[in-house]
């Protein structure tokens, strides 16, 4: 997955392809690739267009493999699973919440294949919340503690440092600045999850999150449809980040790829003009120094957890837990992942799950697909394109979510 070039070919690249990879010399740069022209407004408002068309049309299972193979047996018990697990970081407070989204996602998915549920929480989980949630599904459960070593803020974090940092944050407008157990969990998801020991045997897994819906039914198996693709990552949502919140995640980034033979993890077929895209917010490149904020919507992720045990992703992570910037600043695990698969991963193992119905509030993907039912859809008084996927967002948009994600 590494690359060498020689720099005649870097060169003969950069000026192509927007990217200069050698020894302490890795550069990245926006190129247009398709010759946009306008202002910003105009451009976002083409995209907006170009997405709604895109949407319109209507889309089915995915077509690159043969998905008669990935069908749920008549028997579920008799089913042979890929290694993959159902996870979800939950409080025992949040008994009610993921109640519901069990409910979506059994009838839509689990009840045909039952893979395993992994609950995670910082605290022991209740004998109450493993009763009520046991009743929620006939899958198998576990129930992990997260080590301490793996969730606590380290103590290397300065408070007084933290807390001048709190009240720039706040200040910007970040969410969740001053809370622990948010920058907490930012952390765990971007860099430990993969590694409790509880997951270490299993290769795929899909996070779902207390209080989300799933639309659509999905008949085919998602996790061997990545395995049978070589696929390692599947979205549903792209979406803006607050910028404030990772101000120089991407130059902390460029750091560590221009130390040693770092370059060397930078695969060349990387999404690099979809993490540097400025044609509709700029204003976001500013902030990060390059980095436009697009990123995958981690709060639904199918995936497969050995690209983060990879040398490149988990050397990388450490060097972003070595900056103190997930207390610091307000990194989020969703553009961590989407810098790490953006950068280490070829692009085309990266999948839009575009036919899987999905709602975390405040937005949705909304497939126009025969197995997403309408009537749900209706009753959320779905109304494109604000509610909707992909990574073309006007700009009122990023007002309506910065605005809701701070109230
Ligand atoms: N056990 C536990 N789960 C948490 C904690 N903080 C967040 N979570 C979970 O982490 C996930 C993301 O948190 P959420 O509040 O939904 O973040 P948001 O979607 O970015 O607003 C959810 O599944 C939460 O239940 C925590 O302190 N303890
Ligand atoms: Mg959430």
């Amino acid at each position: 997955m590494s690359l060498c070039l020689c720099s005649s070919v870097s060169r003969f690249r950069k000026k192509y392809t927007g990217f200069h990879i050698e020894p302490q010399n890795v550069r990245f740069k926006y190129i247009n690739p398709k010759n946009k022209v306008g202002t910003f407004e105009s451009i976002a408002e083409e995209h907006e267009n170009r997405f709604k068309e895109l949407l319109s049309q209507k889309i089915n299972e995915p077509k690159d493999t043969d998905i008669e193979k990935l069908r749920p047996a008549s028997d579920p018990d008799n089913y042979e699973r890929a290694n993959a697990t159902i996870i979800s970081l939950v409080r025992n407070s949040e008994i009610g919440d993921i109640e519901k989204t069990m409910s979506t996602f059994e009838e839509k998915f689990n009840k045909k294949f039952r893979y395993t549920y992994t609950f995670i929480n910082d605290e022991e989980f209740s004998q109450e919340f493993k009763d009520k949630v046991k009743s929620f599904s006939l899958a198998p459960m576990n129930f992990v503690t997260i080590p301490n070593s793996l969730w606590r803020k380290p103590d290397s974090i300065d408070e007084e440092t933290q807390k001048k940092a709190i009240e720039k944050m706040k200040a910007d407008g970040v969410s969740y600045a001053d809370m622990d157990s948010y920058h907490n969990m930012c952390r765990f998801y971007s860099g430990n999850f993969y590694n409790i020991p509880e997951l270490q045997k299993y290769k795929y897994y899909w996070r779902i999150e207390p209080g989300v819906k799933f639309y659509s039914d999905i008949n085919y198996d998602v996790f061997k449809y990545l395995e049978n693709t070589g696929k390692i990552y599947g979205f549903v949502v792209n979406a803006y980040d607050i910028a404030a919140s990772i101000p120089t995640l991407w130059t902390e980034t460029m750091k560590f790829l221009n130390t040693g033979n770092n370059y060397k993890y930078v695969n060349e077929n990387g999404a690099f003009q979809w993490l540097l895209n400025d044609l509709q917010h700029p204003d976001n490149n500013e902030v990060t120094n390059g980095y436009s904020t697009c990123h995958f919507w981690s709060n639904f992720e199918i995936a497969d957890m050995d690209f983060y045990r990879s040398e490149a992703y988990s050397k990388w992570f450490k060097y972003l837990d070595s900056t103190g910037k997930f207390y610091y600043e307000r990194w989020g695990d969703a553009p961590v992942h989407s810098i790490g698969l953006g950068l280490f991963a070829d692009k085309s193992k990266i999948h839009w799950f575009r036919d899987i119905g999905y709602y975390h509030n405040p937005f949705f993907n909304c497939p126009n697909h025969p197995k997403t039912s309408e009537s749900n859809l209706a009753a959320e008084k779905f109304s494109p394109p604000i509610f909707s996927s992909g990574q073309i967002i006007s700009p009122r948009l990023r007002n309506v979510k910065s605005k809701i994600s701070s109230s």
